[in-house]
């Protein structure tokens, strides 16, 4: 049996064509693509405030991707919003934390990705940078070119779920996030930072699988083979 993937969709508001203001569930292909890639069955789901709803939703999968997009809002880590902030999504705040909270409950393994990875460490009782400037950084981190490309370096803690999966103490990421985590939470532990000392993943102490990473590895899981070994150890871990 092939495990059965939850994906976390988010909402796009048609700007034109036929339904002009239309609300749309959706989720980057690249995501769908990694699943298969790495041997499991995508399911995305629908953001929704119907708490029933998801937990049946997530009881019909075997793992779960918090996937990216917009800010968290910084009312949930008990902060007010910087004049840096982007657009968040409260209603999709909500969603994304009862998701991890019930995927926690059954200590379901869960892959978190740039945003995902955010909502992991807020759910943990970590903090946010709302904004790359106001961390001590020197690197680009939202690069210019292909999303399937690289653009920095990132260290990986020898001893880590992600050592064990990229064998490697070294590799390059790709980067698009502006804001970063600050402090991941007490049960998380942090396994890669980029040169410039920032958080680019971290780990849970004692689940099965929690592994939040601030790159984006379905971008690049066709070409680089770290990128897909990292949903094919979540499905592993299903
Ligand atoms: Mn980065």
């Amino acid at each position: 049996m092939r495990p059965i993937i939850g994906i976390s969709t988010s909402i796009i508001i048609d700007s034109g064509g036929m339904f002009p203001g239309y609300h749309r569930s959706y989720v980057n292909r690249d995501y769908v693509k990694g699943v298969l890639a790495a041997g499991g069955v995508p399911v995305m789901l629908p953001m929704t405030d119907d708490k029933e709803a998801v937990e049946a939703a997530l009881s019909l999968c075997d793992g779960l991707i918090l996937s990216g997009g917009q800010d968290v809002n910084p009312l949930c880590y008990n902060q007010e919003p910087h004049k840096t902030l982007g657009e968040v999504c409260p209603e999709r705040d909500a969603f994304d934390l009862d998701l991890y909270r019930l995927a926690r409950e059954k200590d379901m393994p869960v892959l978190g990705i740039c945003r995902g990875s955010q909502i992991i460490a807020v759910a943990e009782g970590g903090t946010l940078y709302q904004d790359l400037s106001l961390a001590e950084t020197s690197l680009k981190h939202s690069q210019g070119h292909s999303p399937a490309m690289p653009s920095h370096h990132i260290h990986v803690e020898e001893g880590s779920k992600l050592f064990d999966i990229v064998k490697e103490r070294r590799i390059c990421v790709n980067s698009f996030h502006h804001q970063v985590i600050n402090t991941p939470g007490d049960r998380m532990r942090v396994t890669a930072r980029a040169d410039d000392n920032i958080i680019e993943a971290i780990e849970h102490k004692d689940a099965k699988f929690v592994l939040a990473v601030q790159w984006h590895p379905e971008m690049m899981h066709a070409s680089d083979e770290h990128m897909l070994h990292i949903f094919k150890a979540l499905i592993h871990h299903c």
